[in-house]
């Protein structure tokens, strides 16, 4: 296609989903884009978090970009300063270092209807204008902090694991954490051996594959990849391919399904031998219902005599500790919280204004709502990369954000060939897919009746329940039927939907 016009391009994010839109803008030869970054450096998560212990359970030869493999991660499963400066080192590579403002906040995004542009407003008063805007804001953003009665009343030190604080002296003092998600499994491990003491309160117990994640990398992988760019596309590929199985054991039973979640439960009884204790750390669901966590030291951790267990609920918390049902109050210097996210505010709390002054929080009054992850209806010119129904819980992260990147620069593409000004997924196409979105979750191991990040207020959950086969298919070629299209390619406002039916 001839171009005939560049779109102005802004990008919401500089995690993960920011540095692939990015770098798919690029290989198409958009360079009129810019990334506003709340935080002050990229990374997204990994520059958010970096609480003690903090290591991605995802094997690091596929937890990284396809066009940025790296040779030499130092372990199997990376660390967290060890991920967040690939982040770094990718966008140096890529040379888009000058095109993002860090410690920019995006109060508004509104679009104009008669101009079909978005205006976009930083917190800091700065005004952009684009023809595009990219929200790739993540998933795991906003912390949760719980509603504990007396909370703010503790004379100690609190801390939310995704805002640590790198002052925070927690070794020889009595640490309290409280959640049990992969994070808190994580800080338990790490912090008990500094501590004078670690009371971990788990309300729900969790399943905990055991895995070696101290392990390095084999000897001689570096420098066999490093010395082969062919070579580490095809690890690469292999692992992709092999991570097909988490995919396939979620999604629908099987005796794959059934071997996985036998290892769970040999993972607790091969290291956890007090019954009493064992009774305690045994959840009340499937093991993968919940984001699988997996640890190689918890269950030690949870052996040493500095570290208790506790899983009374919380009642209260007073100025020097943790009360607990019954009756005990924990007596603590530093409150952790290991809470987890509140995983569906995508966006917030930024506010955005679509097609005749419709709102995202009226739009999604009920909870997010999108097609194929990346459109919402209202919301022209507008996608999001890693947005709702992202598979958090199957499919690599960046391989989904990759996909998307490269499917929004397709209609980019007509937009700047002067074929279409603007682009909207109709609600009637939105539907459809959420539609087929329910109907598949019915078999996948995360409706089987467990309490999870992945479930909406509304009770649904907020996963992608199809393979990878099915998300490339839906995210290569655009279905310009499911689009209400204006522009001179179609007409003055042609409606391609609904001329289609
Ligand atoms: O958060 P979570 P997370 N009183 O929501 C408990 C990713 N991640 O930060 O289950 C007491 O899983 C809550 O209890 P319950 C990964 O995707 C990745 O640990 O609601 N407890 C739960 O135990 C992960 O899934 C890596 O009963 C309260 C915990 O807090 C996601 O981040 C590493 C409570 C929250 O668990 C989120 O994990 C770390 C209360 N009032 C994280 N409120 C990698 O390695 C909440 N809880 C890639």
């Amino acid at each position: 296609m001839t171009r005939v016009r560049e779109p102005r391009i802004v990008v919401i994010g500089a995690g993960v989903a920011g540095i692939a839109t990015a770098h798919a803008l690029q290989q198409a030869g958009f360079h009129d884009f810019t990334i506003l970054e709340k935080g002050s450096d990229v990374g997204g998560v990994w520059y958010w978090n970096h609480y003690p212990g903090l290591t991605c359970d995802v094997p690091s030869q596929i937890y990284q970009f396809s066009f940025a493999p790296k040779a030499d991660w130092s372990r199997i499963w990376a660390t967290g300063p060890e991920i967040q400066r690939y982040h770094r080192d990718v966008v140096e590579e890529l040379g888009i270092v000058e095109q993002i403002r860090f410690d920019t906040e995006v109060a508004s995004a509104v679009f104009d209807d008669d101009t079909a542009e978005w205006t976009v407003a930083t917190a800091a008063g700065e005004v952009l204008v684009a023809d595009f805007v990219i929200c790739a804001t993540g998933i795991l953003h906003n912390p949760a902090v719980p509603d504990i009665p007396g909370l703010g009343d503790f004379t100690g030190d609190v801390v939310h694991t995704a805002r640590w604080d790198d002052d925070l002296v927690t070794d020889g003092r009595r640490v309290a954490v409280i959640g049990t998600g992969s994070t808190g499994v994580q800080v338990v491990s790490a912090l008990h051996e500094g501590a004078a003491s670690v009371t971990h309160f788990v309300r729900s117990a969790q399943w905990i594959l055991w895995a070696p994640m101290w392990l390095p990398q084999i000897p001689g992988v570096s420098v066999l990849l490093g010395a082969s760019r062919t070579l580490q596309d095809a690890v690469y590929q292999l692992s992709l391919e092999a991570s097909g199985i988490l995919a396939d054991v979620v999604l629908r039973q099987s005796w794959r399904r059934r071997a996985v979640q036998a290892y769970a439960r040999i993972s607790l009884r091969g290291q956890v031998f007090d019954a009493d204790e064992r009774a305690k750390l045994t959840p009340d669901y499937q093991p993968l219902c919940k984001r699988q966590v997996i640890s190689g030291s918890y269950y030690r951790a949870l052996r040493s005599p500095r570290t208790e267990l506790v899983t009374d609920p919380i009642t209260e918390i007073t100025p020097t500790g943790i009360r607990t049902a019954d009756g005990t109050l924990h007596e603590v210097d530093v409150i952790v919280l290991a809470t987890g996210f509140r995983a569906h505010d995508y966006m917030r709390p930024m506010r955005i204004e679509g097609r005749g002054g419709v709102t995202l929080d009226d739009a999604w009054a009920d909870g997010p709502r999108a097609y194929r992850m990346t459109a919402i209806p209202g919301f022209p010119n507008l996608f999001t990369v890693l947005g709702p129904n992202s598979p958090t819980g199957s499919i690599s992260l960046q391989y989904s954000a990759e996909l998307t990147a490269g499917y929004i620069v397709k209609w980019l593409e007509r937009f700047a060939a002067g074929d279409v000004d603007t682009v909207e997924v109709t609600e009637e196409a939105t539907a459809e897919f959420n539609r087929r979105v329910a109907e598949a979750l019915e078999p996948t191991v995360w409706n089987t009746g467990c309490n999870s990040w992945y479930l909406t207020d509304a009770g649904t959950v907020d996963l992608w329940p199809f393979d990878r086969a099915t998300m490339r298919r839906m995210l290569t070629t655009p279905e310009v039927g499911d689009f209400s299209l204006t522009g001179p390619g179609c007409g003055a406002t042609v409606d391609v939907a609904q001329s289609r039916s």
